[in-house]
C-alpha cells in the first residue's frame, strides 16, 4: 500500500523503485527503473530540464537539503517532494530532476506530460547547453501546446564561475520570445536559489503558491489569538 499520510515541513518522502512500462513497453534494458513516486492529488510538479552537468542535480539539492557537492554524478531521474502552501492549504510540491544524456526520451516526454511547471537550465559557461535547451522547450511547447498558464523558469547556472560564454542580455531577449521568466543562479554560492522557486509559484495563476505554509487557521487558533490581542499587561 503506498503511504499517502501528509509529511512535515522540509521532509523529503524516500524515493521508491518500481519496474515501469514506458509508452505501454518495458524499456529494453531492464536495469533501466524509473523512480516513481506516490502521486497525491495534490502534487505540484515541477519538472527540471537541461543538459547534462548544467546543474540541475546541485539546485534541486541546493534547494531541497541547503547542501552542495563538488563532485558529478550524472543522473538518471530523482524525485524530491517538500510541503508547500496551495490556495491556503498543504499541498506537495514534486520536484523530478531529469537526466541530461537525451538516452531517454520517452521518459522526457512522460515527464512533460504530467508537469505543471518547469525549468530550463543552461550554463552560463557552456554555449552549447543553451543550444541543448531549445529542443526540450519544443517539445514541451509540442505537448502541452500553449504555454500561456504554464510556468517556465530559463536559468542560467554556475554564475559564479568567471569563463563566461553566454551573455546575461542574450538570455533575457530569449526569456522575452519564450514567454517564460529568466535569472541566473549558482547552485555553489546559493544565488537565486530559493528565488528560483519562488518565483516559479508566483508564476502559477491558476493556484496561489507560497514555499511558505499559511494554512487555514482553525476557530480555537483564532480565538486564542483574539484573546491574546485582548490581554494588557498590568
Ligand atoms: N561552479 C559551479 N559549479 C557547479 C554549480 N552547480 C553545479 N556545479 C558543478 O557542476 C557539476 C555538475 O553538477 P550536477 O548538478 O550533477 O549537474 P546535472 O545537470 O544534474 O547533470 P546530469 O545529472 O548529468 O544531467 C558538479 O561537479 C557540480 O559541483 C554552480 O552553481 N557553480
Ligand atoms: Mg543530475
Amino acid at each position: 500500500m503506498e503511504d499517502n499520510t501528509l509529511i512535515s515541513d522540509n521532509d523529503i518522502v524516500e524515493e521508491k523503485f518500481l519496474d515501469c512500462r514506458i509508452n505501454g513497453q518495458v524499456p529494453k534494458d531492464r536495469s533501466v527503473r524509473l523512480r516513481v513516486m506516490p502521486e497525491q492529488s495534490n502534487d505540484y510538479r515541477v519538472v527540471v530540464f537541461g543538459a547534462g552537468g548544467v546543474g540541475k542535480s546541485s539546485l534541486v539539492l541546493r534547494f531541497v537539503r541547503g547542501t552542495f557537492r563538488e563532485s558529478y554524478i550524472p543522473t538518471i531521474e530523482d524525485t524530491y517532494r517538500q510541503v508547500i502552501s496551495c490556495n491556503k492549504q498543504v499541498c506537495t510540491l514534486q520536484i523530478t530532476d531529469t537526466t541530461g544524456s537525451h538516452q531517454f526520451p520517452a521518459m522526457q516526454r512522460l515527464s512533460i506530460s504530467k508537469g505543471h511547471a518547469f525549468i530550463l537550465v543552461y550554463s552560463i559557461t557552456s554555449r552549447q547547453s543553451l543550444e541543448e535547451l531549445k529542443p526540450i522547450y519544443d517539445e514541451i511547447i509540442e505537448i502541452k501546446h500553449d504555454l500561456e498558464h504554464i510556468p517556465v523558469m530559463l536559468v542560467g547556472n554556475k554564475c559564479d564561475e568567471i569563463n563566461r560564454e553566454v551573455p546575461t542580455s542574450e538570455c533575457a531577449e530569449l526569456a522575452k520570445r519564450w514567454n517564460c521568466a529568466f535569472l541566473e543562479t549558482s547552485a555553489k554560492t546559493n544565488h537565486n536559489v530559493k528565488e528560483l522557486f519562488q518565483e516559479l509559484l508566483q508564476l502559477e495563476k491558476r493556484r496561489t503558491m507560497s514555499l511558505q505554509l499559511e494554512t487555514k487557521k482553525t476557530k480555537s487558533q483564532k480565538r486564542k489569538e483574539k484573546l491574546k490581542g485582548k490581554c494588557n499587561l498590568m
